[in-house]
């Protein structure tokens, strides 16, 4: 029985251990930096835009934003993503996103529904300096699909977290920040999100923001006067992270990024730099001279 017990115990804690993943930069220190001056917004498809293998791309790059994993702000580690608006507010503003595409086969898939999630939780960093608003730091969205059905895709859009929108104020600067979605106003009380749907616009009006928790009822919620009905049987497809655009300039950076789902394994990203090739021979070596010297 005991054993039993244990096994479970042990089966559960190597299943939330592999949901934790480093994600690591394409290029050893400094890590990244994935940039665009033109007007023209970069997608999955552009050139240096995919993060190894990771699903995880830097995306929606325009205006000369910035997006990289990089060793400026390290954070559990050697690094975070870096996230940098280096124009705006007005005219052409930076735009810089990071952004996963759950896909395990090749093809993008629901990870949960909204009814299912139970953890939502992010570490972000605002340097001080800068000319945005003090009130911003990078968001973060989760991709919807409203009827949670993959093979209809005229019915999604983003849920968006803010503290703009969950009381707002000054953002403290030059130190890491976790916001903890589903207990943001204490054990239990979820933030607010408010809801881009794609083709429809956004829905960011008094009123059009509402607590995680009614978006994850049955009937959920339906911003005025015609968003889309987001609910407990809609899937969560990806989650992005990001900056701008018009927000004058802004230096920053996100990591720990964790969502989970009931009854599956906790999706945990953590950003690093990549050792570099030299580095990685050395570890490799000096691996090689403990063990000799654990068989001697
Ligand atoms: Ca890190
Ligand atoms: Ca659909």
């Amino acid at each position: 029985m005991n054993r039993t017990i244990l096994s479970t115990t042990a089966i559960l804690a190597l299943a939330s251990a592999a949901g934790a993943a480093t994600v690591f930069s394409n290029n050893p220190a400094p890590g990244d930096v994935f940039t665009n001056p033109t007007t023209t917004t970069t997608n999955i498809f552009t050139p240096g835009a995919a993060v190894g293998s990771s699903n995880w791309f830097y995306t929606n790059v325009r205006n000369n934003g910035v997006v990289g994993i990089h060793n400026a702000y390290p954070r559990s580690g050697n690094g975070s993503a870096r996230l940098e608006s280096l124009q705006g507010p007005a005219g052409n503003s930076s735009k810089a996103d990071i952004e996963y595409f759950h896909a395990p086969n090749g093809v993008l898939a629901p990870m949960g529904t909204l009814g299912s999630l139970n953890t939502l939780k992010y570490d972000w960093y605002r340097a001080s300096g800068g000319t945005a608003n003090a009130d911003q730091h990078a968001v973060l969205r989760l991709y919807i699909d409203a009827d949670g059905d993959m093979n209809t895709t005229n019915d999604r859009g983003y849920l968006i977290y803010e503290r703009a929108y969950n009381g707002g104020g000054a953002v403290p600067t030059d130190a890491w920040q976790t916001d903890d979605v589903f207990n943001y106003f204490g054990a239990g009380s979820s933030a607010n999100l408010w809801q881009v749907a794609f083709g429809l616009g956004n829905f960011d009006t008094a009123g059009n923001w509402q607590p995680l928790s009614v978006w994850t009822q049955p009937g959920g919620f339906t911003p005025a006067p015609n968003g889309r009905n987001f609910n407990a049987a809609s899937a969560v497809y990806g989650v992005s992270l990001g900056v701008g655009s018009g927000w004058g300039t802004y230096d920053g950076a996100v990591d720990n990024v964790m969502i989970g789902f009931t009854g599956a394994p906790m999706y945990s990203w953590n950003f690093e730099v990549v050792p570099a090739p030299g580095s990685l021979a050395l570890l490799g070596l000096g691996g090689l001279l403990a063990a000799r010297r654990r068989r001697a």
